[in-house]
């Protein structure tokens, strides 16, 4: 029986659904049905109409000219930094630096640490990361010949937080994690996470890129030191994301690329670097991209995270319980606390296959190790088929994600 709040529901997921002109295409002659959000999200027209009137209107280079246009760009770039501040709860705005994206902003930082780090120092990773969150520092500790340590993970894709413990001493300078796994969904214990380190003086970086479409973080209460975030997974375009770090920690570290628009002054004898945040943007940054982040957190904002939680919640488990429901389909990731995202197998069918046979079906997921190989190693396998949800899903879309894996496991079997 359809009761008052399914309709309502209904009608709100439609209007909303209308605002991602591409949800209406078709791919292989059937209606698309888009479950790789934690790939990518889509965009929404506000964010595109954003975008279209950069380039329509004012596109002109920031912080240099004292023309019109170029004033009214800078303004929009710096309303936009404001607003990601906001959202992120960062105490000062030069504490948000734009980047290319999560794994731009990690690189900023374990390259800064590369100059402060020496021989035997330790930091420590998590079993769960994405590889842009594990190779820049393995780069970190060839350069310095710090020690790297890792957080376990257990069965149920979560962190084994008493292992944690006893990997921290005062030798530890630098924890990284994630907020969310990208592979599993897994949402992590980040705020013991980080009390831990600081009580042992390390320092930590949290990589938001999985955690922003669903959780809005306050760096203030985590008492984080660094968060990192892509603005492609929160419904806004490819090529932008934020790093945000506390002011001591930002002052301290180099630069990162040196160039126009971070420096003070500069002569042959001697260059003098510029304030927070410029002094880690150099060059033209991404303009219409970064004021398009900001379109994106507004928009994200104007739905409200409560309610995307509450629907996402709902269709994770819906989906959970249907897939579940076919014989020889195994779940990877069941942490108690963990986002929308499933990642699954067939026995004895490879996950590339059933992922193919999906897109005939206009099914998009995504299959592999997901730049997450350790997990795949610690699961014994070479990759899953992973299906990622966002608010504008709907349980139709996900019965067809269940009859197409049916489908593709009677054609593989
Ligand atoms: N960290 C996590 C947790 C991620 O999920 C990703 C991208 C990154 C870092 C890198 O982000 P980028 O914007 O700099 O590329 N994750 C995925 C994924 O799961 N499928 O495609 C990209």
């Amino acid at each position: 029986m359809i009761i008052k709040e399914d309709i309502k529901r209904m009608f709100q997921i439609k209007n909303i659904r209308k605002d991602f002109p591409i949800l209406e295409r078709e791919v292989n002659g059937k209606q698309l049905v888009y479950l790789d959000n934690a790939a990518t999200s889509q965009t929404p027209k506000q964010v595109i109409d954003v975008i279209v009137d950069y380039y329509t209107s004012y596109n002109s280079n920031i912080h240099r000219g004292v023309h019109a246009l170029s004033q009214e760009a800078t303004d929009k770039y710096e309303e936009a930094r404001t607003k990601i501040q906001n959202h992120f709860n960062a105490k000062k705005k030069h504490e948000i630096i734009f980047t290319s994206g999560t794994t731009h902003g990690i690189n900023i930082i374990s390259s800064g640490f590369s100059q402060i780090l020496k021989e035997k120092d330790e930091v420590i990773v998590s079993a769960l990361e994405h590889h842009s969150n594990i190779v820049p520092w393995q780069m970190l500790c060839e350069k310095t010949g710090a020690i790297l340590k890792v957080i376990p993970m257990n069965q149920e894709g979560e962190l084994v937080v008493d292992q944690y413990d006893k990997l921290l001493s005062e030798k530890t300078k630098l924890v990284f994690v994630n907020h969310v796994s990208n592979a599993l969904g897994t949402i992590n214990p980040i705020k013991t996470i980080i009390d831990k380190a600081h009580h042992v003086g390390a320092a930590v970086l949290v990589d938001g890129a999985q955690a922003c479409p669903h959780i809005k973080p306050d760096v203030q209460e985590l008492g984080v030191d660094f968060y990192v975030a892509s603005a492609h997974k929160i419904y806004g375009p490819t090529g932008v994301g934020v790093l945000y770090g506390k002011e001591k920690w930002l002052n301290m570290l180099p630069p990162y690329q040196g160039g126009g628009e971070m420096i003070a002054t500069v002569s042959f004898e001697k260059t003098t670097y510029a304030t927070l945040p410029h002094k880690f943007e150099a060059g033209t940054p991404n303009i219409c991209g970064g004021i398009a982040f900001g379109a994106a957190i507004d928009y994200i904002n104007n739905i409200g995270f409560k309610t995307i939680e509450n629907y996402e919640i709902e269709l994770l488990q819906y989906a959970t319980k249907e897939l579940l429901e076919i014989e020889g389909l195994t779940i990877y990731g069941e942490a108690k606390n963990k986002t929308s995202v499933i990642s699954f197998n067939l026995k004895g069918i490879h996950p590339y296959d059933v992922g193919t046979l999906l897109d005939k079906m206009g099914i998009a997921v995504r299959t592999g190790h997901h730049c997450a190989q350790p997990i795949m190693d610690y699961y014994k396998i070479p990759g899953t088929i992973r299906a990622s949800f966002s608010f504008y899903n709907t349980k139709e879309e996900i019965d067809a994600l269940v009859s197409g894996v049916k489908k593709a496991k009677l054609m593989l079997s």
